[in-house]
């Protein structure tokens, strides 16, 4: 018997590197407050919603506003941020995504997206990879984001797979918390050091697809 059915990708920073981008839409906000957001504190920001990236910021740079003003700010964000992937395109792909893609779909794999950005079905559609996902499950769609399990556990619902045999795909350590949460194998991507739960965890798509992508299903 196959010991996972469904593969659940998340986005920025796992299919593509748009964390960069929303780094600096995120600084230019932070800068109006004369607060240098450092790569340190996005890390922190990564997989968290747009809202309660923005709250977060505001903490940090001791600073209050009114409900109209922050709405401001995160329509300017979101602007800032959409001009910066205007030009993205397929070579923005992080290396190994297509080819583990490939894999999983020659095994009859199933394969959702699950992503806090608002902005997923976009993104994916100027990667040319939106034939690949049978189920995107969005910012758009979730009252809660990570690491609440909603999006990972709607992703399993939607291609009606249990939660224990998805496999989720996480860069961030909010979005592995999720995918434990909803009772999921998280495979981390990136340095073991940025998480505090995961079942497996590697440098990059590359590496995993070289080393285990075939024995998790
Ligand atoms: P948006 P993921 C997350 O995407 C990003 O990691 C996070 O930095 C961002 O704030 C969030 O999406 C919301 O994005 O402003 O486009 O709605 O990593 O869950 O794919
Ligand atoms: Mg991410």
């Amino acid at each position: 018997m196959k010991k996972h059915l469904c593969a659940l990708f998340d986005l920025d920073g796992v299919v593509v590197d748009t964390a960069k981008y929303h780094y600096l839409a995120w600084r230019e906000i932070a800068s109006k407050f004369d607060f240098d957001l450092t790569e340190k504190d996005n890390e922190q920001l990564k997989g968290v919603s747009r809202i309660e990236s923005l709250k977060l910021i505001l903490e940090w740079a001791n600073v209050s506003l009114e409900k109209e003003k922050f709405n401001l700010l995160l329509a300017e964000k979101n602007n800032t941020y959409l001009g910066y992937i205007e030009t993205l395109g397929t070579e923005e792909i992080l290396p190994g995504i297509k080819e583990g893609l490939l894999q999983l779909q020659e095994n009859k794999i199933k394969i959702g997206l699950g992503s806090a950005s608002k902005n997923a079905k976009i993104i994916l559609d100027k990667l040319e990879l939106t034939s690949f996902f049978g189920a995107i499950i969005d910012g758009n769609q979730v009252e809660k984001g990570k690491p609440n399990p909603e999006i990972f556990l709607k992703g399993a619902a939607a291609l009606q797979v249990a939660p224990e045999k998805c496999v989720v795909f996480e860069d961030s350590a909010v979005g592995i918390q999720a995918a434990k949460t909803a009772k999921m194998t998280a495979v981390a991507l990136g340095i073991p050091d940025s998480f505090s739960q995961y079942d497996y965890c590697y440098t990059d798509f590359t590496t995993l697809t070289a080393n285990g992508l075939a024995q998790l299903f």
